[in-house]
């Protein structure tokens, strides 16, 4: 698990080499814009609970198979799972948004992820119709500039997407 300085550097000392400007450029712009990092982190850890439900109901709203007798996420048990498998990838997303990087979200979630689903004979593509679900939500929570010092969060966005994107192309 990596953030986004021990990143660099493991990739600076594999190659025997001191940071590159362009590195130090990166982190240095990381820590400058620290504290939007941080507030959007916190906004959607605050609201995780109203993002994963609110994913699941637009999901079961589009695949009402899911929660049809037989379907993926019919009874309790099942359903129970798989509230519980989106929270803990959007707990997953949260940390990597913190770090800065992905490793900790490929390594302890996503690592093998398409194949337990497959086993599970759980479709992944639906998982990752719930995933995209939440990132919508989370975005629009996060990039609310109600309540907040306004500024460019373009950037953070695009980050902040991009781990949602990579979860849900992880299981698709
Ligand atoms: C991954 N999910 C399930 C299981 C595991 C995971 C390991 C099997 C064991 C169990 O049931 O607890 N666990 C989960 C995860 C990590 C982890 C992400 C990462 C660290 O450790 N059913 C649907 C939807 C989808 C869903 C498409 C969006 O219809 C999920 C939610 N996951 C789902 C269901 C089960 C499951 C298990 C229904 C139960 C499957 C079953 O027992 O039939």
């Amino acid at each position: 698990m990596l953030d986004a300085f021990a990143k660099v550097v493991s990739q600076a000392d594999s190659r025997g080499e001191f940071l590159s400007n362009e590195q130090l450029d990166a982190l240095s712009n990381m820590v400058k814009d620290g504290n939007k990092r941080l507030d959007d982190a916190n906004r959607i850890i605050s609201n995780a609970s109203t993002i994963v439900t609110n994913a699941a109901r637009a999901l079961f709203e589009e695949q009402p198979q899911l929660i049809s007798p037989g379907g993926n996420a019919y009874t309790n048990r099942r359903m129970a799972a798989c509230l519980r498998d989106m929270e803990i990838i959007l707990r997953y997303v949260t940390y990597a948004i913190l770090a800065g990087d992905a490793s900790v979200l490929d390594d302890r979630c996503l690592n093998g992820l398409r194949e337990t689903y497959q086993a599970l004979g759980t479709p992944g593509s639906s998982v990752a119709v719930g995933v995209q679900k939440m990132k919508e939500a989370a975005i629009n929570i996060a990039n609310d500039p109600n309540g907040i010092t306004k500024g460019d969060c373009s950037a953070l966005m695009s980050e902040v997407a991009s781990y949602f994107d990579r979860a849900a192309a992880a299981v698709a």
